[in-house]
């Protein structure tokens, strides 16, 4: 048995494999305290919630408490191997300052209480304000972090009963154009290809995605493929020196914000080279003519210019994307949330399509999702989608919905599409929105432009709550804080970026009086009075397998059918793929083989929208478009990014992840292994530029754009010249000094005009030193993309502590 210390080996030790083999399994686990398996009382089995990945595992309890983790050996996401979060995360659980009872603001503070004054607040709120204004003053903000039977009863309580169209999740910050891109080229959200493409691809190219920090799992199973027989190409487009980038054959490196026209010339090369594939794009797909005519105009000498990437790179990368045999091609965020979102991510779509490469094993597009169960908020409707990919726009299947509520279809909000987040909170501000109940995110640091969400909730007039685990930079603005229990105090199901469906089950209960989720979300529909149109309760289910079971009915014949999966199927072996239902009783690997979509006008989700307005395209449009419900080649024009470099602010600042961190650090910063390995925020710089301003690694500088300000240590690292990355992770509730920490502080009120997810990527900014290093490296890591450059001196001290990387356990292998 071999020790690795994974926070200084993030990925562990490799396990080739060649394309077309079985990824062969890696037990990876943690025990705290030098526990051993035979002290486990018993497993309760699980999967992460720290990613989209799904990595499987069981979790260990001693003694009613959780002990660590075990990588599950039969799932077919991770076959075993746990990452760096997967491995420490679960510590945060047990800490002692978990929200243990309800919280309600008296005389301007916040003070303990019980549940039935909290829940009677909240309740006696929102019927007052139903009667004084009706359903447009009530606000939902959501998550994508809690389970599917949490979801799909808030959508029912949000739109069935209290008939909002208010609602939507931080998946709109995170997802968004996921589905947005999904639903353009194939008129309705679901993730196509699968990660078992990983095993026989021979091209895999990744779009603004880091997987070997946001999904480190699936990055562990490329670096296997990589070091076995007929290893991969690996093309990586992302402005910084990833890991993913140090092991790419071609890694472009564009300007951000400039991502259509890189897209626009890889598809200008590919038609002209005639490298796509004529015959199923006449049977299979629409829009081919406008597209071609839209690629003609980019050629890869003026994505040269506008990207600045050499022009050669553009022309390699073409060659090798348009002559693979079996493509795989990942997108996020750094698509998703840059300049033009849906636009570009649309344009991956597009070369799958044109090269006929979907459906088939190692042809795969996973338009990646971000946190643990993104996609569920989705398709249980509570990002203000309609549940089970329905087409608000279609009368049909609003009264559907309406059948199965047992509601009449008016109560069901189907003017508009769903108010968007930053939208929701807009009309908070204007006043229209008067209650707001946020669960499972923190805006008060994930949301852009922090300064304007602070003033927005703490409006008097607005009355928030507040549903979490821990006190938040947000629950400081809460009128009620609610207590919730989390993963591994209650059961549920969630679906991964591949579509891969895991239970997790209780293992310990809730600390103090802390309930779970769903239980909260059913007090309030009780206390509230939710009836169906016969006077019977709304929500007819009083327990996680009941409202699974309500789900199922739900998701009958859409794309996302779950009818053939149920917890006890769940128990035991590996994650389920959906759709799972009689003609598919195992689940479906990859959607779309032999060339048929769920595009049909009467089946589809959505008819598209305007790719430079983002105006809704009528029913009568799509079908005149696409009337056999084919694939559908949607052509993007470029157009320069909203707020571009100055005089007065001459960097680019774009802002992100490191490996070590989830999100606002509610949960990592409380295992202590990921908190020393990243314990404070830094900003990253070229070598090229430090050394014009007479920089040097460590000096701490003042980061502005015409937003505000942030303090942070300088890294020089690989990161292309002209642009700055702040990680976004560092708020304030583990500081007390000041506002000057948060990347958001920085960003912009900003929007794709599709998708309508924030754009965190792109933005104007200038800097200035405000204090010499004396000789301390910045305080980041140097295993992820904040390595120092190469060539510029290692720092001393700052990586990752060794002294706190615990020493895991690898299993099974050397
Ligand atoms: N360790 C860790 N893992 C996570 C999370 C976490 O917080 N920590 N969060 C999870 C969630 S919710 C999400 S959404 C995912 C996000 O996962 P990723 O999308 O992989 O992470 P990011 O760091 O946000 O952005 C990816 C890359 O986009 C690049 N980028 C920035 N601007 C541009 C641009 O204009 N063009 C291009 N081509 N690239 C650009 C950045 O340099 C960055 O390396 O990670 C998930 N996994
Ligand atoms: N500048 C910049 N900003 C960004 C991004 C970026 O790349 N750059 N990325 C965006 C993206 S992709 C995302 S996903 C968001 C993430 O932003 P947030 O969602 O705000 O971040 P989290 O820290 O995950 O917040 C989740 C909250 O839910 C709580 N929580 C955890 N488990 C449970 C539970 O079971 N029940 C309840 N009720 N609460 C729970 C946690 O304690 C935490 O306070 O940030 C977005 N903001
Ligand atoms: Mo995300």
């Amino acid at each position: 048995m071999r020790k690795v210390d994974r926070i200084a080996d993030p990925w562990g030790s490799r396990t080739p494999y060649g394309s077309g083999e079985e990824w062969p399994a890696r037990v990876d686990s943690f025990l705290a305290d030098g526990l051993t398996e035979d002290d486990v009382d018993r497993w309760a089995q699980s999967a992460s919630i720290l990613h989209s990945n799904g990595d499987a595992l069981d979790i260990a309890v001693k003694d009613g408490r959780i002990v660590g983790v075990r990588g599950r050996e039969v799932d077919r996401v991770n076959r075993g191997r746990l990452d760096p979060k997967d491995l420490f995360g679960w510590q945060a659980n047990n800490s002692a300052d978990r929200l243990t009872r309800p919280l309600i603001r008296r005389d301007g503070e916040l003070v303990e209480t019980d549940w039935d004054t909290a829940m009677d607040a909240v309740v006696g709120t929102v019927r007052e304000l139903l009667d004084e204004q009706g359903a447009s003053a009530i606000g939902f903000y959501t998550t994508g972090q809690l389970f599917i039977e949490d979801y799909y009863t808030l959508g029912l309580i949000a739109h069935g009963g209290i008939g909002t169209n208010h609602v939507d999740g931080n998946t709109r910050l995170c997802t968004a154009t996921a589905a947005a891109a999904l639903k353009e080229s194939f008129a309705s959200d679901g993730q196509p290809g699968s990660y078992a493409d990983v095993d026989v691809a021979d091209v895999i190219a990744l779009y603004g995605h880091n997987v070997a920090e946001t999904q480190a799992v699936l990055w562990t199973r490329m670096l296997d493929r990589l070091a076995g027989p007929n290893p991969p190409t690996l093309i990586c487009v992302d402005p910084r020196e990833t890991p993913v980038a140090r092991h790419a054959t071609v890694h472009l490196a564009p300007r951000p914000g400039t991502n259509v026209v890189l897209m626009n010339a890889l598809l200008h090369e590919i038609l002209r080279n005639g490298w796509h594939d004529e015959a199923y794009v006449s049977a299979h797909a629409v829009g081919f003519e406008e597209l071609k005519g839209q690629v003609e105009q980019y050629p890869p000498e003026v994505a040269a210019e506008v990207c600045d990437v050499p022009v050669g790179q553009i022309r390699e990368a073409a060659r090798l994307i348009g002559t693979a045999e079996r493509l795989l091609s990942t997108v996020l965020q750094g698509f998703y949330q840059s300049h033009q979102a849906t636009a570009a991510a649309v344009q991956v779509n597009n070369i799958h399509i044109l090269r006929g490469m979907l459906g088939r094993p190692g042809c795969g597009v996973l338009q990646m999702n971000g946190q643990p169960s993104a996609e569920n908020t989705r398709e249980c409707g509570a990002d203000g989608d309609l549940p089970g990919f329905r087409n608000w726009d279609n009368p049909e299947h609003v009264a559907e919905l309406a059948r199965i509520w047992n509601l009449e279809q008016i109560q069901i909000p189907h003017y508009a599409p769903p108010t968007h987040a930053m939208q929701i909170l807009r009309y908070a501000e204007e006043g229209s929105i008067r209650f707001l109940w946020i669960i499972g995110t923190n805006p008060a640091v994930s949301l852009p432009e922090l300064h304007r969400i602070r003033s927005i909730l703490a409006q008097e007039r607005l009355f928030v709550v507040v549903q979490d685990i821990f006190p938040t930079e947000t629950t400081r603005f809460a009128d009620v804080v609610l207590p919730a229990a989390t993963w591994g105090e209650k059961t549920g199901t969630f679906t991964n970026a591949d579509r891969t469906v895991h239970l997790s089950e209780k293992a310990v209960d809730p600390p103090g009086q802390a309930r779970p989720d769903l239980d909260i979300f059913l007090d309030f529909a009780r206390r509230l009075g939710l009836q169906d149109k016969d006077g019977d309760p709304l929500v007819r289910w009083s327990d996680p397998e009941g409202a699974f079971e309500g789900w199922k009915e739900c998701s009958r014949g859409r794309p996302c059918d779950y009818t053939g999966i149920t917890y006890d199927r769940l128990r035991g072996g590996s994650g389920i793929q959906w759709p799972c239902d009689d003609e598919h009783p195992d689940g479906t690997e990859r959607l779309y083989a032999d060339g048929r979509f769920w595009a049909q006008p009467d089946y589809c989700e959505e008819y598209g929208r305007d790719m430079v307005t983002g105006a809704p395209v009528t029913e009568v449009e799509y079908r005149a478009l696409n009337p056999e419900g084919r694939a559908i080649l949607r052509a993007a024009e470029y157009l320069p990014p909203h707020e571009l470099p100055s005089e007065e602010y001459p960097f680019q600042l774009i802002t992100g992840r490191t490996l070590y961190h989830f999100h606002t650090r509610t949960k990592t910063r409380r295992a202590p292994q990921l908190d020393a390995a990243a314990p404070e925020v830094w900003v990253e710089m070229s070598a090229g530029d430090a050394a014009d301003r007479d920089l040097g690694e460590g000096d701490l500088l003042e980061v502005t754009t015409p937003r505000g300000r942030v303090e942070a240590r300088v890294r020089i690292s690989g990161i292309r010249p002209g642009v700055l990355f702040l990680p976004f992770h560092y708020g304030y509730w583990d500081t007390d000094d000041g506002c000057d920490r948060a990347a958001n502080e920085l960003t912009r009120t900003d929007w794709d005009a599709v998708s309508k997810q924030p754009i965190f990527k792109t933005a104007a900014a200038a800097v200035r030193r405000i204090a010499a290093a004396d000789g301390v490296p910045a305080p980041a890591p140097t295993t992820t993309a904040s390595a120092p450059a190469v060539g510029s001196p290692p720092p001393t001290t700052g990586g990752p502590d060794a002294r706190a990387g615990e020493l895991l356990r690898a299993g099974g292998q050397a």
